[in-house]
């Protein structure tokens, strides 16, 4: 029965289909589903597919946006549940996130800020295409603990070493505190640029803000 629920959630976002994605977000909630496997093994399923089909040119750029306006559709269902399921309501730290300048994927990274809420962090979405001074200026206003980057593309990966750049440009470093993620990203890459964490998805995003803030 899940299996059935997790092979149409897949479907719905491998034809881009939102429509078909709200519904199957929904179906997976009535069914008991946690919205972190749906995501997890429903939807990012579709979603890698569809991105390895237009790294291989069988499907177009198009495509993967209506794959992402899908992918969005559902985590607009999901999202709700998973703050509400969350019982940490006091504030573990203050964050500031966003996704580096030239880069507009914004998924993985509203994945992250949602968890990290969830788990009782304050925190400031600063959005996409974010310039390193935005981050930085952000970060001195809320007095923020840490300061999550993500990069989807080998191009902007740099981005992440400039907001670090930018950072210790305020005095802001090392008090503040920096974690890179996403798809292109490595520990590797994280450690040569002087960040002080990675994590490859979003549950160990928040594993790490909490071992930084001593939570
Ligand atoms: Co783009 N895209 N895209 N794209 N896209 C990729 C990333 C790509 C791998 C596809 C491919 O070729 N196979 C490829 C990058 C190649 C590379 O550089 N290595 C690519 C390309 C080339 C491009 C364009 C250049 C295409 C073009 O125009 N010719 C263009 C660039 C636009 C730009 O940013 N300037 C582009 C555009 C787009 C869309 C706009 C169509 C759309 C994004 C829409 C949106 O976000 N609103 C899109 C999409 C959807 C994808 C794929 C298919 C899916 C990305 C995604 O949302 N994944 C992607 C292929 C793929 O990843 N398989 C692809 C789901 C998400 C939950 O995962 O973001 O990895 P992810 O986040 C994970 C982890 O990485 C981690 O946790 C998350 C949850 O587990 N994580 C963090 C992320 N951020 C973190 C931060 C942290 C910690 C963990 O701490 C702060």
């Amino acid at each position: 029965m899940n299996q059935d629920l997790f092979a149409e959630m897949r479907a719905s976002i491998e034809d881009g289909d939102a429509e078909r994605a709200t519904a199957a977000a929904r179906a997976a909630l009535d069914a008991g589903i946690d919205p972190l496997a749906a995501i997890d093994s429903g939807f990012m399923p579709g979603l890698t597919w569809v991105g390895d089909q237009f790294a291989c040119g069988e499907m177009f750029l198009p495509d993967m946006m209506l794959a992402a306006r899908a992918m969005k559709a559902a985590f607009a269902v999901l999202e709700p549940e998973m703050k509400a399921r969350s019982t940490e309501r006091s504030v573990a730290g203050r964050v500031v996130i966003g996704t580096v300048k030239g880069d507009i994927h914004e998924i993985g990274k509203n994945l992250v800020a949602t968890m990290l809420g969830a788990a009782g962090f304050e925190v400031h979405d600063l959005g996409v295409d974010v310039p390193p001074e935005r981050f930085a200026e952000k970060a001195a206003e809320v007095g923020a603990d840490i300061v999550g980057v993500s990069a989807l593309l080998t191009t902007t990966m740099t981005g992440q070493r400039a907001v670090i750049a930018a950072l210790g440009e305020r005095g802001l470093r090392p008090a503040v505190k920096v974690i890179v993620g996403g798809a292109p990203v490595t520990r590797a890459w994280a450690a040569e640029i002087g960040a002080d964490g990675y994590s490859e998805d979003a549950v160990g995003a928040v594993a790490l803000a909490k071992s930084l803030v001593g939570a």
